[in-house]
């Protein structure tokens, strides 16, 4: 494609004149995105006709968290080794790219999910797109304040440009609420696939005025009012919602979900017509993809843009047309996540779209009497009900297929939270376990591993067919290849110590076991469990009644979002534990305790190619899937977790043998919450009450807030909202710590360790999201690869 010379030349001409020594990164790396987005153009173009004119899925998303494009697509396109070698020719440093910010258009595991998704759509050559919101401000950039609080600073991430998009005026699109009308205008970004030339698009709208300035207002002095409908036009596209775990309904939200709903459908019928004349064939060609139900507002757009009288649908046709396109992916059982809109606020703002929402709910109340189903069932499902439309029932009604993230999540779908549905459309569900891409999280994050593995299989195929990795087991009986893969950890391991050091400025022993505890903060996914049983630890060691214990880092990375109080405070807990285990020179040496700031991406890549203990606790029940299970698998991490989401399905491909499973079953959950008593284990155990009180007896201080205390009534008192320790810790702690000192103990010889570590990198074959997509492909969407 380019070699050295090649890419050092032109390298040096995108440069314009600066003397690549005294570029800063920013430059060299849109230097370097200009040279590569150039080499990829023609095969880009190529691909993009190819996907209009064939039968396609697009994947509609809030959220996609993509991260650092530039170290990727060089590694996909083989690449890496050329441009490191141009940089160095030119007398810099690939590294120095380091400095890139990721691009964090996502809060967590949706976005990242989404992000998987299309790599793995353009490696598999599927004609698949993703259609977005460029949001100005991504995530919230973290640090903490010298009282372990977190504190949030926007994430102005294009402030020094965006090397990998293509802005596309020619595309550009009005999208109208009532009273304000804006100009989407769309970036693509590439989304290039491995070991072949298709390249797919990502397509991300940015929100604009329709009329940048209004000189009348402006010559009557009127200078803000002037400027203001540039700024009403921008707020859409301006932030990310930093929730990812409650619903809250906002206005700006709603605006968000149509302006990129309406904005990607309209984009879509334009294509359509020009590939096809027609829109007759629409559903013989199309499949939409809702992640999760934030863009189900497409359901009813697409009714009333079919029906427009330039296209001429009645109702019945385009709803026909409708039911057959849209499949929907549910991610969180969460009550509180679920979205429902006010009917007034829709109206409000989307008047013909919510009249379609009420024929649209006038066929579904059709449909029910037509098949018999009882009058209370009924009442249960409607999809405007008491003054909301539920958008989880809108999709689940519309949507051909409805489906969950991992087998225990589709389960718990069928048989708790969508019941209703369950009972009348039972063929419409399906199982899709979530999976990731083992482009970034194995090849580019450890590049180390990767050359064994590449090595042992004689050949690098593991990075488009990871089931490869199973003919790897036997390995793990071959001590000159365990030890191989010992030193391996222990150089991702000291990259991390050193990262740390700079990033954090906090020295870890690099020899220690790295337990590593990384997601968003959530009540659910027990953190402060994780703390506890921390604790439980540093108060074992110091009265005797634990001796045998390889000293250990816990590692914590997680955002909470700005307005959720309880996570916020127990990230403040956990910086106050760390104080505590640090200052003691009784423990200091055997427990240290981490909690790293600003986790993304990027810090993710790191962190996962240098665990040891992946830990995955939450309440079982709890969380659909989890992937970050996956990513610390795949680079060899033990997971020491619960019975939940894709865990389940970690254990029965790698074996329980091989990893430490805790706590409360959620067949077992159902009966234990009959008589939960959290009060009355407290009162029984000693060793729990001490943990449990640090958090009001002074050891851990919350500055007077009275934070730590809520956290104390919340586990044994309970609130208004949530019975008392509603996500069971004080009921999972005494299991979850004899896991702990079961892997612990284990971890003590090394070799036996580094077999269990080995044959969970062997078993993670099935966690590609490559076989994720072939499945949708295959089962949902009905597409094919396409040859170019
Ligand atoms: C409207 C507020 C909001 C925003 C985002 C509510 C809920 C969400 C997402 C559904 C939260 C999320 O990221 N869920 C995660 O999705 C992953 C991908 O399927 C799963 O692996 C995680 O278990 C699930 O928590």
């Amino acid at each position: 494609m380019l070699n050295q010379e090649q890419m050092q030349s032109s390298i040096t001409q995108a440069l314009h004149g600066i003397s690549p020594k005294e570029a800063t990164p920013q430059q060299l790396h849109q230097a370097l995105g200009e040279v590569v987005m150039a080499a990829i153009s023609e095969n880009w173009a190529k691909s993009t006709q190819t996907h209009e004119q064939t039968r396609r899925a697009c994947y509609f998303s809030m959220e996609f968290l993509v991260g650092r494009a530039v170290y990727n697509n060089l590694l996909v396109l083989e690449l890496l080794d050329t441009a490191k070698a141009a940089f160095e020719g030119l007398g810099v440093s690939l590294e120095a790219l380091e400095d890139i910010e990721d691009a964090a258009l996502g809060n967590g595991g949706l976005g990242r999910l989404a992000a998987c998704f299309l790599d793995s759509g353009a490696t598999l050559n599927l004609p698949l797109d993703g259609y977005g919101i460029r949001y100005k401000y991504g995530l919230f950039r973290q640090y903490f304040d010298e009282n372990g609080c977190q504190k949030e600073v926007p994430d102005d991430w294009m402030r020094y440009g965006d090397a990998w998009s293509v802005r596309r005026e020619e595309d550009a699109v009005l999208v109208q609420f009532k009273g304000q009308t804006v100009r989407a205008v769309p970036y693509d970004m590439p989304i290039i696939g491995c070991k072949t030339n298709h390249i797919s698009t990502l397509r991300l709208w940015q929100s604009e005025p329709v009329q940048t300035f209004d000189f009348d207002l402006f010559n009557q002095q009127k200078y803000l009012e002037a400027a203001a409908e540039t700024v009403y036009a921008e707020d859409i596209s301006r932030v990310l919602y930093p929730n990812d775990d409650t619903w809250a309904g906002k206005q700006l939200r709603l605006k968000q979900q149509y302006f990129f709903c309406t904005a990607s459908l309209q984009d879509i019928l334009k294509k359509h017509k020009a590939a096809y004349g027609t829109l007759d064939n629409l559903a013989e060609k199309l499949a939409i993809q809702l992640n999760d139900t934030h863009p189900v507002i497409s359901i009813p757009e697409l009714v009333r843009l079919l029906m427009l009288p330039e296209n001429g649908y009645t109702f019945e046709q385009a709803f026909g047309m409708v039911k057959q396109i849209f499949h929907y992916t549910n991610h969180t059982v969460m009550p509180e996540a679920l979205e429902k809109w006010d009917c007034h606020l829709v109206e409000e703002l989307l008047p013909e779209v919510y009249a379609i929402i009420l024929r649209i709910e006038e066929a579904f109340m059709t449909e029910m009497y037509q098949k018999g189903v009882e009058k209370e069932q009924i009442c249960r499902m409607q999809l405007v009900q008491g003054g909301m439309v539920h958008m989880a029932h809108m999709a689940v009604f519309v949507g051909a297929h409805t489906n969950g993230v991992a087998a225990i999540h589709t389960e718990i779908l069928k048989d708790s939270v969508l019941k209703d549905w369950y009972a009348v459309y039972p063929e419409r569900f399906q199982n899709k376990t979530n999976g990731i891409t083992q482009r970034r999280w194995l090849a580019l994050c450890n590049p180390e591993l990767s050359a064994l593995l590449t090595e042992l299989l004689g050949s690098d195929d593991w990075k488009i067919h990871l089931d490869q990795l199973s003919a790897l087991d036997h390995y793990a009986e071959d001590t000159a290849v365990m030890e191989r893969f010992i030193q391996i950890k222990q150089t991702k391991k000291d990259q991390l110590a050193a990262y740390i050091a700079r990033k954090e400025g906090i020295s870890i022993d690099s020899h220690s076991i790295f337990d590593i505890q990384i997601k968003r903060l959530h009540e659910y996914k027990r953190q402060l469990l994780n703390a506890f049983s921390i604790l439980y630890l540093y108060f074992g060691l110091k009265d005797g009644s634990i001796q045998a214990f390889t000293p250990t880092t816990f590692l914590f990375g997680a955002k909470a979002a700005p307005g959720y109080r309880r996570a916020k405070a127990i990230i403040r807990f956990i910086h106050e534990v760390a104080k505590l285990v640090t200052a003691d020179p009784e423990v200091s040496d055997k427990i240290r305790v981490v909690f790293v700031s600003n986790y993304n991406v990027s810090y993710a890549e790191k962190l996962v190619a240098a665990a040891d203990v992946s830990e995955q606790i939450s309440t079982a029940g709890t969380e659909a899937s989890g992937t970050g299970n996956m990513k610390l698998m795949l680079n060899g991490a033990v997971t020491l977790g619960t019975y939940d989401g894709a865990n389940i399905e970690i254990v029965e491909e790698a074996g329980e043998e091989n990893n430490f499973i805790f706590g409360a079953k959620v067949e077992e959950l159902e009966q234990i919450w009959q008589t939960y008593d959290s009060r009355k284990i407290f009162a029984e155990n000693e060793k729990i009450r001490r943990v449990v009180e640090t958090l009001i007896d002074g050891t851990c201080d919350d500055g007077g807030t009275g934070d730590f205390r809520e956290l104390y009534y919340a586990l044994l008192d309970g609130a208004s909202w949530h019975a008392p320790d509603h996500y069971y810790l004080l009921g999972d702690l005494e299991s979850y710590v004899e896991a702990k000192l079961r892997c612990n103990t284990a971890y003590a010889d090394r070799m036996a360790f580094a077999k269990m570590q080995w044959h969970n990198i062997c078993h993670a074959g099935k966690f590609s999201s490559d076989r994720t997509i072939a499945d949708y492909a295959e089962q949902i969407w009905n597409i094919d690869p396409v040859c170019l």
